[in-house]
This record gives C-alpha cells, structure tokens and sequence, in this order.
C-alpha cells in the first residue's frame, strides 16, 4: 500500500529528521522523499513558500517543518495532556529552534573573515547558555525535556542534533552529561535505533 504521507526534503537529515522520528516513532509509514540537490530549481516553485520540507497528506501539502513535526507528534501521541503541558513542550522546542538559528549564522556563513569573527562568541557563549540550561532541565526532569516524561521535545533535539553538529563541526553536547544520556536513551527506543539503522546515510 502507498504510504499516507510523503515527506520531500533535501537528501539529509536537518529539519525533515524529527518528523521523521516521530513517524518511526509511532510506526506510522511514510515516503522518505529526497530529491537530488541539482533538481532544486525546478521543485522550488512549486513549494508553498519556496522551501522544503514540506508533508502531503490526503491531497494537501504542508509546510514549515516544526508544525509538521507537532503534528506528527499528536499523531503517536507524544504530546503534553492538557494546554499548559504543550506549551512546556512547544517552548523547549521554539529555545532549541532559537540555537538552530544562532549555530546557522555561523555554519552558514561563507565568508571566512565573517565565520571566524563569529566562531568564539557561539562557541564561548551562545552554546554554554543554552547547553547549560538545556541540561539542567533534562537533570531535573527525569531525563526528559519536558513534563518529567518522553515527549515529542526529545525526540525533537536529538533528531536535530546531528544536524547542529554538522554546523558546528564539533559534537556541541559531548561536556553534558544529562543531554548525552537523553540521547542515549532516544536512541535506544527500538523504533528510532531501527530508524537510525535503515535511513540513507548522509553526512548532515
Ligand atoms: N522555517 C522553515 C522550516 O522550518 O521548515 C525553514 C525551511 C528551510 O530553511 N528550508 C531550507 C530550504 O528549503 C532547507 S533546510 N532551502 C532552500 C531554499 O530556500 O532555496
């Protein structure tokens, strides 16, 4: 049977991979969609906003890929219980979104003056303030990030992580503790170790 949703990305991991953890999660089929980098002209303009991922659906096409990937999350159920839990949950995963965006202004930058200028404020100081905090909420809940139980706000970071390591050419949580054990334990889930085991390999 064709899967009920199609996801179209890039062929890496970044912002399609925590919606694809949460499918796999959940043992919900999916078509990974990866296009060749060399296509992206043409697939462009016909994309919402002129971006990828996108997820399609029953005829409909979504975009932006933290809605997406909270959807996918109610879908297999790992979401808060009530409006307050989501909003834990949703503010977790808007802080970590917060980082992507500061590692992207130095990862992305091609000018080496500029990217070098920029390297020790993220390094000495961006990373530690939101690293820091980040480990001391998993330390003091449970091991999670949020509500003290599995949410779709762990399974959000570590499907990034590899993403923001990329970036940052270093493994950015290797000194915290509490964080390197969320990963552990993320990736010991047997649907996402199993996922992990069978995505196409991809440096990013
Ligand atoms: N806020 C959007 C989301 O989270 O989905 C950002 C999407 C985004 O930045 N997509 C990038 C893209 O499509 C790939 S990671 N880049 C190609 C382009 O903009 O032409």
């Amino acid at each position: 049977m064709v899967p009920a949703y199609k996801l179209t990305y890039f062929p890496v991991a970044a912002l399609a991979e925590p919606t694809r953890f949460l499918f796999s999660y959940g043992g919900i089929e999916f078509e990974d969609y990866r296009f060749e980098e060399k296509n992206w002209p043409q697939i462009k303009p016909n994309m919402p906003f002129g971006q990828v991922p996108i997820l399609e659906h029953n005829g409909k096409v979504a975009h932006q890929s933290i809605a997406m990937a909270r959807y996918a999350a109610k879908q297999v159920k790992l979401v808060g219980s009530n409006d307050w839990e989501d909003l834990e949950i949703d503010a977790i995963v808007d802080t970590i979104n917060d980082l992507r965006q500061k590692i992207g202004l130095y990862g992305y930058e091609t000018d080496e003056a500029i990217k070098e200028l920029r390297k020790e404020p993220l390094f000495k100081e961006v990373l530690p303030y939101y690293l820091e905090r980040l480990d001391n909420i998993v330390k003091a809940n449970n091991g999670h990030l949020a509500l003290g139980k599995l949410t779709w706000a762990d399974l959000y970071f570590v499907a990034l992580l590899k993403y923001l390591n990329f970036l940052c050419g270093t493994d950015i949580i290797a000194d915290y503790s509490h964080l390197v054990a969320l990963k552990k334990s993320v990736l010991e889930i047997p649907a996402i170790k199993a996922w992990v085991e069978k995505r196409p390999k991809s440096d990013v």
